[in-house]
């Protein structure tokens, strides 16, 4: 594979399949751009006195590391000025940030959680960035949150950065997943993987297995088939990681195959998941079935979900395709 450019990559795509409409590759050029920036503080750690709490906490009610705040703020300054987005949302802002009037509003919609995998921060883990592109969909009145509560199916691009061994940025705009891995010498993105495809099979689960007494009867069945082995009615022996980072536990998904599972839980009967829909399970889910895997709720397409708020929670089943039908098959089966 050649080792283009970002840049090279998005104009290629334009001139080749022309679905790159110029803001799009110019929100995307500044959203990696702001990537570059967020793994420059990533990386300083105990040495940029950027660790720790904030002492502050976010709309989720979770402690807001200092590192959180400085994404949020990072990809807000970096996003305003560009004329091609009318507004953003965060996991760490209550409400829309809409781009200030004294800068043109353009037709794309940014979400994005701006360093998931918060407690992983201080002990060196990988973490990363997540976002979801969608478009503004009226032109008369102002933008409000309703504006931003499209379907999963109806985003334009999106795509995660994981700042780990290596910084990669993963990205897909509906023709497949590209993967860019920074090069610190240039500071450039360079391309080093494209049309990204997920085994349909698997012996690699993800998923908190503290939380298994809470689990519902079709999520425990799977699992305690998994753990059951060779012996057990699959037939096969199964591995287990969960790095409590979404981005880095899909990343290796997408890598070599596997299936993560945040399912609903007894905790909180009336919230259906931890994850977030608009900035997690939707951008997660457009990347994942782009490369032949499958994102579901454990019943129904993760895509296919009509939010009714900007910081809904939902269950999440994706990855290897086969795996996560399997999981659908357990549900359908127990009639939940
Ligand atoms: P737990 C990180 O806080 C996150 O939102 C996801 O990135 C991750 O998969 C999950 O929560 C980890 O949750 O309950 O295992 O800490």
């Amino acid at each position: 594979m050649s080792r283009i450019s970002l840049t090279q990559y998005l104009v290629e795509q334009q001139r080749e399949h022309g679905h790159i409409p110029a803001q799009l590759r110019l929100l995307i050029e500044v959203v990696a751009r702001a990537c570059k920036r967020i793994a420059i503080s990533v990386n300083k750690g105990a040495l940029g006195e950027v660790l720790g709490s904030a002492g502050s906490e976010n709309v989720q009610g979770e402690v807001q590391k200092k590192l959180d705040i400085i994404s949020n703020e990072v990809l807000i300054e970096a996003n305003e000025w560009g004329g091609h987005l009318a507004a953003m949302a965060s996991e760490e802002m209550d409400s829309i940030h809409v781009v200030p009037n004294r800068y043109p509003q353009g037709e794309y919609l940014l979400l994005f959680d701006p360093l998931d995998g918060s407690s992983n921060i201080d002990v060196n883990v990988s973490i990363g960035t997540i976002f979801s592109v969608l478009r503004k969909v009226n032109n008369q009145r102002g933008i409000s949150e309703e504006d931003f509560l499209q379907p999963g199916k109806q985003q334009a691009a999106a795509g995660y950065c994981v700042y780990g061994p290596q910084t990669t940025l993963v990205l897909t705009v509906g023709r497949g997943v590209a993967m860019f891995t920074l090069d610190r010498e240039q500071g450039s993105w360079v391309l080093t993987a494209e049309d990204v495809q997920i085994p349909e099979d698997t012996k690699e689960f993800a998923i908190n297995m503290s939380n298994m007494r809470h689990w519902d009867d079709p999520v425990k069945r799977y699992i305690d088939e998994c753990l059951a082995g060779k012996e057990g009615p699959r037939g096969k022996d199964f591995n287990m990681r969960w790095v409590a980072s979404m981005v880095a536990d899909v990343h290796r998904i997408l890598t070599r195959g596997g299936i993560f599972m945040y399912p609903w839980d007894k905790r909180e009967p009336d919230k259906p998941g931890k994850l977030r829909l608009m900035y997690e399970a939707n951008p997660m889910a457009f990347l994942v079935e782009q490369a032949g895997g499958m994102a579901t709720n454990g019943r129904q397409r993760v895509m296919d979900l009509v939010p009714s708020k900007l910081h809904e929670r939902v269950s999440v089943v994706l990855g290897s395709k086969n795996e996560v039908q399997r999981v659908t098959g357990y549900h359908l089966e127990a009639g939940q």
